[in-house]
C-alpha cells in the first residue's frame, strides 16, 4: 500500500503540510475559505484511506494457516507474550522463507513420528490392560478358526473311486422257520446291547451294564471316541437295525474327532475304527465312513516313523509320538499287531488312491520275509529299533494270531492274486503244524505256544480263531491239501467245543490245559474268565459254510443260549469270572466286539450264505467285511484321479 501524493491543484507548490495539531491555530486566520475547503478534503480522504488501509491490512493468522497447515508450528519463535503472535507469524514467514520452510517440514516430520508412537504406545497399553485369560481367549478364537478351516478342507469329498463289485448285501433270511425264530432271537440280543449302551454308555468306547455308565480300556486311549458305534454299524446294517445305524452315522458325523491328545493302540484303532468305518463306507455307501477312516489312518501313519518301519504299538494321535507296551519283551513290537495292518490299508490306497499306506504294510512284509525265522516260526516279539526278534515265544493265540490270518486274507481280498501273501501263509503254518498242533491222550486236536524251544500244551480262547482260518484257506493250499486243512479246522472246532461243554455255564475259559490227564480245562483261577469273545463262534460260522453240518448251527445256539443266560443282565451283556462256578461273578464290561463280532458270527450262522458270500468279502479280524478288489496285482490304486 502506498501514501498518495499531495498533489498541487493549481500548479504551484505548496508549502510542507504540517498536520500537526499545532499547525492550525498557526494558519487558520491566513487560509480562505475555498483554501479551507480544499485542505479538508484533503485531510478527510487522508483520513479515510487511512482507515481503509487498516482494514485491508493482511490477516496474519490467516496468512499462517494456510501457508504452514499447522497452527503450532510457529509457537517456539514467536513471543506470544508480547501479543506479537499474528504478527510475529507474518513477520517471520517473510523472513528467510526456504529455510524456515525447511525446518517447518522437519518439524512436521517429527511431530508426525511422535504422534504414530504415541499411537501405538495407546495401542500396547490397551492390550495390556487385558486379563490374561482374555489374551488366551483371543489366541484360541484365532487357533480354532485355523482348525475349522483345516476341518473344512477335510471334510472334501475324495474323488470317486470305482466300487467293487459289491455282492450279498441282502436280508439273508432263512426260509426254515426255526432257523428264523434264532435268527431273530440273535437280533434281539443285538438290540439288548445296543440300547443300553445307547442309554448308559452313549459317547463312551464301552458300556459298564451293571455301573450302568460309560467303560474305557488303555486301548483307547483317554478320549471318548465311541468305540462301541463304529464298531456296531456294519452289524446293525447287516440286521437291517436301520434306525440304530443313522443315530451311530450322525454321532460319528457330529462327534468323532481324532485330534485329540491321547495315545491309542494302532491295532485295536486299526481293526475296530478303521475296519468298522470302511465296512460301514461299502455296505451304506455314506461318504462320511471313508472321510473319517482316512483321517483316522492319517493319524496312525506317524507310528511308522521308527528306524525300520516296524511301527510302535501305540501313537499319540495329537503328537504323533510312539512307543511300544512296556510289558513287551525288550522293548519290541508285537507280531499280531504290526501284522495285522494290511487289509484295512490295501483298502486305504485303494479308496484315496494315495500309495502311503499300501507301501507301509508292504514294507513290514519284506522286512519280515528277508528275517531269518527259528524253526521256520516267527516269534512274536520284533524290536523296531534293532530289526531283532525279542524273546523266541510263537503263538496263534494271543500276540501271533491275526498275523497268519492277515497273510490269508490279503491273498484273498486281492482275488487271490497276491501269491507272495498266500506262500507266506503256507509256509507259516506248516511250520505251526510241524511244531504246535498236537493231539492230546484223549484224541482232541490242539494248538500250543512255543517258548524258548519248548511247546507249552495250553491253547487259548483267542487261538480258537484258527479252525476257522484253516478252513477258509483249504481251497488254494499247497500240495492240494484242501481236505487236510478242513479236516484241522473241523477237528480245532470241535476242541474248542469241548472247552465250552467242559464248563458249569457252557462258556468257554480264555485258556485251557492239554496237560496231566487234563484236557481243554482251564487250570489257574486267572484264566477262568470268559468275556464275550468270538472266536469259537466265528469257527462255527466258517465250518459251517464250508460243510453244512447242522452241529456247528446247534453248538452256535448253545453258546448264544448260554450268553443270554449267564452274561445278559438288565443293562446289557457282561463278562464273567469263571465258567465253572453256577454262581458266576461279572466283570462287569459289554465289549465292544461283542457287538462286532461275537452277535455278528451267530447272525451269519442262522443267516443264508448268500448275505456276505466268501468269494467276494473278506472279514477283517474284527469281523468287519471288506469286498475283495479284483485287481491283477497289488500295487494299486483304484482311484483313478491319482493313476
Ligand atoms: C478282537 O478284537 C479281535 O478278534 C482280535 O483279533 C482279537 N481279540 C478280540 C476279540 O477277542
Amino acid at each position: 500500500m502506498t501514501t498518495p501524493a499531495l498533489l498541487p491543484l493549481s500548479g504551484r507548490r505548496l508549502p510542507p503540510l504540517n498536520l500537526g495539531a499545532s499547525a492550525f491555530p498557526h494558519h487558520r486566520a491566513t487560509l480562505r475559505l475555498s483554501e479551507k475547503f480544499i485542505l479538508l478534503l484533503i485531510l478527510s480522504a487522508f483520513i479515510t484511506l487511512c482507515f481503509g488501509a487498516f482494514f485491508f491490512l493482511p490477516d496474519s493468522s490467516k496468512h499462517k494457516r494456510f501457508d504452514l497447515g499447522l497452527e503450532d508450528v510457529l509457537i517456539p519463535h514467536v513471543d506470544t507474550s508480547k501479543g506479537g503472535k499474528n504478527l510475529g507469524g507474518f513477520l517471520i514467514h517473510g523472513q528467510g522463507h526456504d529455510e524456515h520452510r525447511h525446518r517447518e517440514e522437519e518439524e512436521r516430520l517429527r511431530n508426525k513420528i511422535r504422534a504414530d508412537h504415541e499411537k501405538a504406545l495407546e495401542e500396547a497399553k490397551e492390550k495390556l490392560k487385558k486379563s490374561r485369560d482374555e489374551i488366551q481367549a483371543e489366541i484360541q478364537t484365532e487357533k480354532n478358526k485355523v482348525v475349522q478351516e483345516l476341518k473344512k478342507k477335510d471334510s472334501k469329498p475324495l474323488p470317486p473311486v470305482p466300487l467293487p463289485n459289491l455282492i450279498g448285501i441282502n436280508s439273508g433270511e432263512p426260509a426254515d422257520p426255526d432257523i428264523r425264530e434264532r435268527r431273530n432271537k440273535i437280533k434281539e440280543m443285538m438290540k439288548h446291547a445296543w440300547d443300553n449302551y445307547r442309554q448308559y454308555g452313549w459317547g463312551h468306547n464301552e458300556l459298564k451294564p451293571i455301573a450302568r455308565k460309560g467303560h474305557s480300556t488303555n486301548i483307547f486311549g483317554s478320549s471318548q471316541m465311541g468305540a462301541t458305534i463304529v464298531d456296531a454299524l456294519d452289524t446293525l446294517y447287516i440286521m437291517g437295525l436301520h434306525d440304530e445305524f443313522r443315530e451311530g452315522q450322525e454321532w460319528i458325523d457330529k462327534n468323532l474327532d481324532f485330534s485329540v491328545n491321547s495315545e491309542v493302540s494302532v491295532f485295536e484303532v486299526n481293526i475296530r475304527f478303521i475296519g468298522g468305518l470302511l465296512a460301514a463306507y461299502y455296505l451304506s455307501g455314506q461318504e462320511v465312513f471313508k472321510i473319517k477312516a482316512v483321517q483316522l489312518a492319517g493319524k496312525l501313519l506317524p507310528a511308522f516313523n521308527t528306524p525300520t518301519g516296524i511301527p510302535w504299538a501305540m501313537v499319540n494321535l495329537k503328537s504323533g509320538v510312539g512307543r511300544n507296551w512296556g510289558w513287551a519283551s525288550a522293548g519290541s513290537s508285537i507280531l499280531a499287531e504290526f501284522g495285522t495292518l494290511h487289509m484295512e490299508f490295501v483298502h486305504l490306497s485303494y479308496l484315496t488312491g494315495d500309495p502311503v499306506y499300501y507301501n507301509k504294510v508292504m514294507h513290514i512284509r519284506k522286512l519280515l520275509q528277508k528275517m531269518d525265522r527259528p524253526n521256520g516260526l516267527y516269534p512274536n516279539y520284533l524290536n523296531p529299533r534293532t530289526g531283532r526278534w525279542g524273546q523266541h515265544h510263537t503263538s496263534v493265540g494271543g500276540l501271533g494270531d491275526s498275523f497268519y490270518e492277515y497273510l490269508l486274507k490279503a491273498w484273498l481280498m486281492s482275488d487271490k492274486t497276491d501269491m507272495e501273501a498266500r506262500k507266506m501263509y503256507d509256509d507259516a503254518i506248516e511250520a505251526i503244524e510241524k511244531h504246535l498242533i498236537r493231539k492230546s491222550n484223549g484224541g482232541l486236536t490242539f494248538i500250543g505256544e512255543w517258548k524258548n524251544g519248548h511247546l507249552e500244551r495250553k491253547m487259548g480262547h483267542l487261538t480258537c480263531f484258527a479252525g476257522g482260518m484253516f478252513a477258509l484257506g483249504a481251497d488254494g493250499s499247497r500240495d492240494d491239501k484242501a481236505g487236510h486243512y478242513l479236516q484241522l479246522g473241523a477237528e480245532i472246532a470241535h476242541t474248542c467245543h469241548e472247552s465250552y461243554d467242559r464248563t458249569t455255564l457252557k462258556l468257554g475259559p480264555e485258556a485251557f490245559k492239554f496237560d496231566g490227564g487234563v484236557e481243554a480245562v482251564a487250570v489257574r483261577q486267572n484264566e477262568k474268565y470268559y468275556i464275550l469273545r468270538p472266536e469259537v463262534i466265528e469257527t462255527y460260522w466258517y465250518m459251517w459254510r464250508f460243510t453244512h453240518d447242522p452241529k456247528y448251527r446247534q453248538w452256535g445256539w448253545e453258546a448264544a443260549q448260554a450268553i443270554d443266560k449267564y452274561c445278559r443282565v438288565s443293562g446289557g451283556f457282561s463278562g464273567v469270572k469263571d465258567v465253572y462256578s453256577s454262581s458266576p461273578t461279572y466283570d462287569d464290561v459289554q465289549q465292544s466286539f461283542f457287538l462286532a463280532e461275537t452277535l455278528k458270527y451267530l447272525y451269519l450262522l442262522f443267516s443264508n450264505d448268500d448275505l456276505l458270500p466268501l468269494d467276494n468279502w473278506v472279514f477283517n479280524t474284527e469281523a468287519h467285511p471288506l469286498p475283495v478288489l479284483h485287481l491283477a496285482n497289488t500295487t494299486l490304486s483304484g482311484n483313478p484321479a491319482y493313476r
